[in-house]
């Protein structure tokens, strides 16, 4: 091969390791010392060059200086860019204080009900949970609902067949939990519920609960009232006043609704508690014996009692916000208030 032939072939080859080399300064210096290093291929071609005769040095001289321009430009562009993506002269000042991106947070009514939780977890009640889309039996039929009542239409509950649909509470938890275990039960049951109602400043059609039981002998009324109180004074502070009205679940009997003197006012009437001095926080009562008798509990041998609250309507309590669709429309410039 005539070294003419033998610079051109060296030229494609060139061509091909520039344009494929790994981007790294590694891989480009290897680059130049096998072209243009002393020990490489292009100063090889110049020894060899220094042998020929005048006539033909006129000849081949013109395309060995462009191979060697060729290589020498390759690599110069190629390490260039490297280091310029790199770190040096891109023109940004990496020693600048970093931008002071704010940390997110949970969303008020998660940490809502976290509090709940936490505050009861102390008094030694897990947690339990269960599926949204449930059987009418676990949403209605063990909790005592008759089978023509109310919360059993099609205007109140998403039903998806003729017996299955979206928990309308999270009760269903405690059915499934007291089907499964014996007493003594203490359990939390938090999580999403859906009712099919029209929607307004005070209720969505997806909401959350925080249910509690207690199963075991001798529980009583007494215990309840004890618990909520402690519940309710950790929660809004040791100076809240309670007050339980008689009321009515098809669950428990009997039941009773609780009220707190109004966090804002402390009582003597404002906007918040329309000038009663007392604010709803949630439902209880002692269970039902025929829910314990759909659970394959005795109810000769157990009591117990049970509660509810919405942790939606207890988190605007305690921030004030007066529209529970707030809460689901995800603007930033609210939650980040939280
Ligand atoms: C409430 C109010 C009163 C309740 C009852 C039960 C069960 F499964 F044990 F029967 N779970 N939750 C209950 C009782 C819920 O919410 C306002």
């Amino acid at each position: 091969m005539s070294l003419l032939e033998r610079i051109n072939e060296v030229h494609n080859q060139l061509k091909k390791d520039l344009s494929n080399v790994q981007k790294t300064f590694q891989s480009v210096e290897d680059l130049r010392l096998k072209y243009i290093g002393k020990k490489g291929i292009i100063p090889a071609l110049f020894r060899d060059f220094g042998t020929l005769g005048p006539n033909e040095k006129r000849d081949v001289g013109k395309d060995l200086n462009t191979l060697k321009k060729s290589a020498e430009e390759g690599i110069q562009i190629i390490t260039d860019k490297l280091s310029g993506s790199d770190h040096v002269d891109s023109g940004f000042d990496h020693t600048l204080p970093g931008f002071p991106f704010k940390p997110g947070h949970l969303h008020p009514v998660t940490q809502t009900m976290n509090r709940i939780c936490d505050i009861f977890r102390e008094m030694g009640f897990g947690t339990e949970f269960g599926p949204e889309v449930e059987t009418d039996f676990n949403n209605f039929q063990a909790l005592n609902f008759p089978p023509n009542h109310p919360a059993r239409d099609m205007q109140d509950t998403f039903f998806i067949e003729d017996n299955i649909l979206l928990r309308t509470h999270t009760s269903p938890i405690q059915i499934r939990t007291m089907m499964k275990q014996k007493p003594p039960i203490r359990i939390l049951a938090p999580g999403r519920v859906y009712r099919n109602e029209a929607i307004n400043p005070r209720s969505y059609c997806v909401f959350h609960q925080v249910e509690g039981l207690y199963v075991d002998e001798n529980v009583t009324f007494a215990e309840l009232k004890v618990t909520i109180e402690m519940f309710a004074k950790k929660f809004f502070g040791k100076d809240v006043k309670l007050r339980f009205r008689p009321s009515f679940f098809p669950f428990t009997e009997p039941s009773a609704e609780v009220d707190v003197s109004c966090i804002i006012c402390g009582g003597s009437g404002c906007r918040l508690c329309k000038h009663t001095g007392w604010l709803e926080i949630m439902g209880c009562g002692m269970v039902d014996p025929n829910v314990f008798k759909a659970c394959g509990i005795d109810p000769e041998k157990y009591t117990g009692y049970a509660f509810g609250m919405g942790p939606e309507r207890i988190a605007l309590l305690k921030y004030g916000i007066d529209d529970i669709r707030l809460l689901y429309e995800g603007d930033i410039r609210f939650l980040e208030q939280f």
